[in-house]
């Protein structure tokens, strides 16, 4: 990948994500999902990792995705489309882990999460969010090992970098593309952000753009 096409794709997605982004779907359960269209790339991860803020940082819409100090807000598969005829969509999804929650809840969000995970065509890619701060867990384990069985494509990106130093950063991400080595569907590169400062914005969407692009 050459600078040039870098720059190219790192233009795209600012234009694209800086388009009219709307609320289009909610899915309790796997059977309300919408039809199958276009290209979805979801977002997953342990509850209160960031992955709503990271959909609003990506936006540049705060309220688009709600989110909350308290963990268990997304209880839903909330679908955001983007602009007219671009046919992409965002996939916030509820959080795994969450120890405080009625354990019904959890075993049906984690069943929710899992299914959706597994069987949908319209999902080109996943994002396995990670905190910063406290790297790979269990529960996320276990999402990569359902990921590696579908045909997905995922990739792990590391959240709120604006919370630890620098060295403390360094060996979380050699932590994080070690586990990787284990999962090779994954994407051997982990990608970095926060969506407080904004760091990694730009290169999340140019990853999104070079997908949209292979895809149609
Ligand atoms: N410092 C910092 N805080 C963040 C960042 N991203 C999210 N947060 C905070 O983390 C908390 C949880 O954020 P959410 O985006 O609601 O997390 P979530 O993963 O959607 O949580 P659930 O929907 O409950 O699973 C909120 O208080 C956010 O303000 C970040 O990049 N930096
Ligand atoms: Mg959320």
């Amino acid at each position: 990948m050459t600078a040039d096409i870098d720059a190219k794709l790192i233009e795209q997605g600012r234009k694209l994500f800086a388009g009219d982004w709307q609320f289009f779907w909610a899915s309790p359960s796997i059977e309300s999902l919408p039809p199958m269209a276009g290209m979805e790339v979801a977002f997953a991860g342990r509850s209160n990792v960031g992955k709503s803020s990271l959909i609003n940082a990506l936006t540049g819409r705060n309220g688009l995705a709600r989110t909350s100090h308290t963990p268990g807000r997304t209880q839903e598969l909330i679908f955001f489309e983007g602009p007219e005829n671009a046919g992409f969509r965002l996939v916030d999804m509820p959080g795994y882990g969450y120890a405080s929650a009625p354990k019904a809840k959890v075993a049906s969000w984690t069943a929710l999460i899992h299914k959706f995970l597994q069987g949908r065509s319209s999902l080109a890619r996943v994002y396995v969010l990670i905190d910063a701060r406290h790297g790979l867990k269990d529960v996320d384990l276990d999402v990569l090992k359902t990921l590696d069985k579908s045909a997905v494509s995922y990739q792990l990106v590391l959240t709120k970098a604006d919370q630890v130093k620098r060295t403390e950063l360094d060996a979380n991400i050699a932590a994080t593309a070690t586990a990787l080595a284990k999962h090779p569907a994954a994407f051997p590169e982990v990608l970095v952000t926060s969506s407080r400062t904004g760091a990694g914005m730009p290169e999340l969407r140019a990853a999104m753009m070079r997908l949209l692009g292979e895809r149609s």
